[in-house]
C-alpha cells in the first residue's frame, strides 16, 4: 500500500497515509458509558455516549478490513490505587469514588467488569490494549514507544469523553508530532455544549490540534486504502 486517501475534512482535507496511520478508540469502558458506573457516579447523562457506539465500530471494522493498527485505552487504576494521585481521587463530591463498589465492581480498577470496554467494541486478538491512569493517552504509558515501533505518525482519534480523555490525548499527540483527525460522531461528550466546542477547538486556527471529519468522509478512504492495496 503506497497511495494515500484524502478524507474531506476541516480545516482541510487530510491525507490518509497507509501503513503510518493508527485508529485509536479512547476509554470506550462500561464504567464510562452504561449506567451506574463512575460516568454516572459524576452525576453524568449517560446515554449521551451511547450513540457513539454504532459509528465506532463500524469505523473499526473498516479499519481492520484495511488491516490498519487499531489501538484501544482504559483509564484505571490498579487495585491499591497507588497510581492514582490524591487530587483525582478526592475531585468533586461525586455519590461514589474510583474504587468504591460499584455496580460493574470497583469503579475504575484494573480488571473490574466497569473498567473493561463495552462488547460491541471488545478488540481482537493482536490488537493493542494501553492500560492509563491519567486522561491522556501518553501520560504514563507505552503509547509512543508501541506507535514509534509500528511507524505510525498519523492517529484517527476517537472514544469518550470528546473535551477529556480524547482532548488530553489530541494534544499530547499533537506536541509529539502525530497528525490528529478526529472523528466527530465516534466521539462523545456528556455535554452537548462541550461536544460542539470541543469538536471547533481542534480545527480552530488553521488545525491548531488537528482536522475533524465524520465517519461518512472517513470510512470511504479507509476503504479506498483497501481496496488499492
Ligand atoms: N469525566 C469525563 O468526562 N471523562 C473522564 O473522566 N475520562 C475520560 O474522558 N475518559
Amino acid at each position: 500500500m503506497t497511495a494515500t486517501a484524502e478524507v474531506p475534512a476541516e480545516p482541510f482535507p487530510f491525507q490518509l497515509v497507509p501503513g503510518k496511520t493508527a485508529l485509536i478508540v479512547i476509554d470506550m469502558q462500561r464504567d464510562f458509558i452504561l449506567p451506574g458506573g463512575f460516568g454516572e457516579s459524576l452525576g453524568n447523562d449517560v446515554d449521551r455516549l451511547l450513540k457513539v457506539v454504532p459509528p465506532l465500530a463500524a469505523l473499526i471494522s473498516a479499519a481492520r478490513e484495511a488491516g490498519m493498527m487499531v489501538i484501544h485505552t482504559r483509564e484505571g487504576h490498579v487495585a491499591d490505587l497507588s497510581d492514582c494521585p490524591p487530587a483525582k481521587l478526592n475531585r468533586g463530591a461525586p455519590s461514589k469514588r474510583i474504587g468504591d463498589p460499584g455496580k460493574y465492581g470497583r469503579i475504575l480498577i484494573r480488571g473490574e467488569y466497569g473498567h473493561d470496554i463495552v462488547d460491541e467494541l471488545a478488540p481482537v486478538a493482536g490488537e493493542v490494549v494501553i492500560d492509563k491512569p491519567g486522561k491522556g493517552a501518553f501520560y504514563a504509558t507505552e503509547l509512543q514507544d508501541v506507535l514509534a515501533a509500528a511507524g505510525i505518525t498519523q492517529l484517527l482519534v476517537t472514544g469518550v469523553t470528546t473535551e477529556v480523555c480524547v482532548h488530553t490525548t489530541t494534544r499530547e499527540a499533537n506536541d509529539r508530532g502525530y497528525e490528529c483527525l478526529v472523528v466527530s460522531d465516534c466521539v462523545g461528550s456528556y455535554f452537548p455544549d462541550f461536544q460542539r466546542v470541543g469538536l471547533e477547538m481542534i480545527k480552530a486556527q488553521g488545525g491548531i490540534f488537528g482536522w475533524v471529519a465524520d465517519t461518512t468522509a472517513v470510512i470511504p478512504a479507509i476503504q479506498s486504502l483497501a481496496t488499492t492495496a
